[in-house]
């Protein structure tokens, strides 16, 4: 079941808890120890870090499949995500040199974090705050390289990645997401078990599970698939959406009330689901939408935890980001205070891998 730990952090008690966490995921995700020191120092410099320079902010830690899977299932990793909503970094290519701090303090800083982690994403516009999301799997990456081990193979040419965050701070959120590769079919799923809680993440997490097994069939099958699995769940409202890059066409279908947002030439438009509980009520008809992938495009997929009517900023994806960071600053600027969330709240994103890494 998707364990998330979400941790305020607004005065340096709670800096432990985000490093405490941070090694409970780790052992969940079966790190060796030097990867979960690795973890550990991760979490506390990011926790510390929004104290220093935010006051206040919040960690969110859980377990998540990397955003370059190899075929098949892939190892697992630590995802740390930082949110805050402070002044924003002016520079962020000079915070994450190594050894800068601002502060001049003795902190490891976030050069030390990008060099440590798998992957490293920032996001920082001076007056609406930082993201920054670290991801720390089984295996050290050689240097010079990313990746869990092996270099993961780059003619994919789309990644992905997510966040996920429980309803009031719970351990456990009613909302999961995968994706999985399975030739030159990239299929990524995000499923909302009914209602929040432990039987919402059972029904969810036997979608994800499922999922593994009919990664090749198009959406609307998989789907079929799905319906079967969830049986003696409480359902779950299932968006699938599946790139193929062979032919650059992605393909779509959701039952139930998870949206999805679909880039292409710079305009958004929805992709739409048909009603219906996976697992209780499937529909008669599931209508599959087919539409082209280029290298502009950019799939949201989200639960109801943000509004069903929220349209994605312009500049969402911008600069191309790390999926992660895209679905934390999505989670972050599309929740209003005016609008207090009453669901577990999971975001899933799609992306281009820009041809140029930074
Ligand atoms: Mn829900």
């Amino acid at each position: 079941m998707p364990r998330v730990w979400d941790v305020p952090v607004q005065d340096p008690t709670r800096v432990r808890d985000a490093r405490v966490a941070a090694e409970e995921a780790a052992a969940l995700a079966g790190l060796d120890e030097r990867r979960t020191a690795t973890v550990s120092l991760v979490a506390t410099e990011l926790a510390t870090n929004l104290l220093k320079y935010a006051h206040a902010g919040g960690v969110l830690i859980d377990v998540v499949d990397p955003p370059l899977p190899r075929e098949g299932r892939p190892g697992r990793a630590v995802q740390i995500t930082a949110l805050d909503h402070g002044p924003g970094i002016a520079d962020t290519a000079v915070a994450q040199r190594d050894g800068f701090s601002s502060s001049g303090s003795l902190g490891a800083g976030l050069g030390t974090c990008r060099r440590l982690s798998d992957d490293f994403g920032l996001h920082s516009v001076p007056g609406r705050g930082t993201v920054a999301v670290a991801r720390v799997g089984a295996v050290a990456p050689a240097p010079g390289r990313t990746g869990h081990g092996e270099e993961p193979s780059r003619d994919l040419g789309v990644h992905a990645g997510g966040v996920n965050v429980p309803f009031a701070g719970a351990d456990f959120s009613g909302d999961a997401w995968t994706w999985i590769r399975s030739g030159d079919r990239t299929t990524l799923m995000l499923a909302d078990g009914l209602g929040h809680g432990s039987e919402a993440a059972r029904a969810s997490t036997a979608a994800v599970e499922e999922l593994r097994h009919w990664a090749r069939l198009p959406p609307t099958e998989a789907l079929r698939k799905l319906h079967a699995a969830l049986a003696g769940t409480r359902g779950a409202a299932v968006a699938v959406a599946q790139l193929d890059t062979w032919t650059g066409r992605l393909r779509f279908a959701g039952i139930g009330n998870v949206s999805a947002r679909l880039r292409e030439d710079g305009r958004w438009r929805s992709l739409l689901s048909r009603p219906g509980i996976v697992g209780v009520h499937q529909p008669h008809t599931v209508r599959e939408d087919e539409v082209p992938w280029t290298a502009g495009s950019l799939l949201i997929l989200h639960t109801d935890g943000l509004p069903g009517r929220w349209t994605p900023p312009p500049d969402t994806g911008e600069p191309p980001a790390d999926p992660a960071v895209t679905a934390a600053v999505t989670v972050r600027d599309a929740g209003s205070s005016a609008r207090p969330v009453r669901d577990d709240t999971a975001v899933a994103v799609l992306a281009p891998v820009p041809s140029e890494r930074p």
